[in-house]
């Protein structure tokens, strides 16, 4: 049975890959806060499902000993690196603390590894994010980057120490530049979450309005559970890499805004109002990327269109809150 460790587990694309890894029949280890492990009901509502099949270790990104215990416990054959501060919105109200641990846990488990693990095969969770004020439509695998945030910055550091570590260490290690992905596993903070679960409130009468910040943002909006197959297809190549992993449509957020109140049979424009407190110090206007090298070396493409994930979103919520009222 082949082992994988998956730091951020507890997330959106950790639950989905460790779903997806279970069915290869990989032995599934994940790193976890304490805290967490302390207060499942809070933190692994989205492992729930399958939490006697995995095993959850006690671990931080802020501290090395911790990951590196974990590591050399398991040696694990593959790692996903997904652990990270990911609000981009926070990070420019906690900049020092969403760069400290996310540089620094991404150096700390790239570590780790070459120090226990050295055969290890390592994924790391890059962004879109990096590519900030595009200097190109649509963002390729050679698109210079420019991040527009904290955590944009962070990532850029997490891309580049991974590559680092391929040149200087000959670990596989490969950067996954992911676009937005979202599903009815999303945090409730970020803009897609925010709208299908707005929706179903306003629809089932316990909200009037939905408040929310730039409309006009467009983004590349793709499905979590299609990213994270892409993930694993990269530590199966005979070499390691870096990918752009995206569907290559763009959507503005008023359209993704548009068509859920639409889907609940709703007119967006009557509950929709724009709160000037959700708007950034730096905006992403516009982010599409080109997945073509994904498709050719693995023949990966995203299964699940924008509408679909629209739709899918709402349903999940309207069911979910219909189920607690
Ligand atoms: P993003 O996702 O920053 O692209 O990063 P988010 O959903 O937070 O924002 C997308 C766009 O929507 C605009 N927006 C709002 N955003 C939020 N959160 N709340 C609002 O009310 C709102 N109104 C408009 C934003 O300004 C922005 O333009 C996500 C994260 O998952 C990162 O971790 C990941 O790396 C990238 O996607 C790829």
């Amino acid at each position: 049975m082949k082992r994988a460790f998956i730091t951020g587990i507890d997330g959106q694309d950790g639950s989905y890959l460790a779903e997806f890894l279970l069915s290869k029949k990989y032995q599934v280890h994940g790193m976890v806060r304490r805290v967490a492990l302390e207060d499942p009901e809070h933190h692994l509502w989205r492992l729930k499902h399958i939490r006697s099949k995995i095993a959850l270790h006690a671990g931080s990104l802020e501290s090395y000993p911790s990951i590196f215990k974990i590591v050399e416990k398991i040696k694990p054959q593959e790692c996903y690196h997904l652990a990270a501060q990911s609000f981009v919105s926070y990070s420019f109200e906690d900049a020092f603390s969403t760069i400290n641990t996310n540089i620094n846990g991404t150096h700390f488990v790239l570590s780790a590894i070459k120090e226990k693990a050295p055969k290890c095969k390592f994924y790391f969770a890059a962004s879109s994010e990096m590519f900030g004020l595009v200097k190109e439509t649509p963002q390729n695998e050679d698109t210079p980057f420019h991040p527009r945030s904290p955590y944009g910055i962070s990532k850029v550091a997490g891309f580049d120490l991974t590559r680092n570590y391929r040149e200087a260490y000959g670990l596989f290690a490969c950067n996954g530049i992911c676009f937005n992905h979202e599903s009815p596993r999303r945090g409730f903070e970020f803009v897609t979450r925010r709208i299908s679960s707005g929706v179903a409130r306003i629809k089932l009468g316990l909200d009037k309005k939905l408040s929310l910040g730039n409309l006009e943002a467009k983004r590349d909006w793709g499905f979590a559970g299609d990213y994270v197959k892409a993930m694993f297809l990269m530590l199966q190549q005979e070499k390691p890499d870096d990918y752009v992993i995206a569907t290559n449509e763009v959507h503005s957020v008023k359209e993704f805004c548009k068509l859920a109140f639409e889907h609940a049979g709703l007119d967006w424009k009557k509950y929709v109002v724009i709160d000037k407190v959700f708007y950034r110090p730096a905006e992403v206007n516009l982010l599409k990327g080109d997945y073509t090298k994904a498709r050719r070396k693995f023949g990966w493409k995203p299964e699940i269109k924008f509408r679909e994930l629209v739709k899918m979103m709402v349903e999940a919520d309207l069911k979910r809150i219909s189920k607690i009222q």
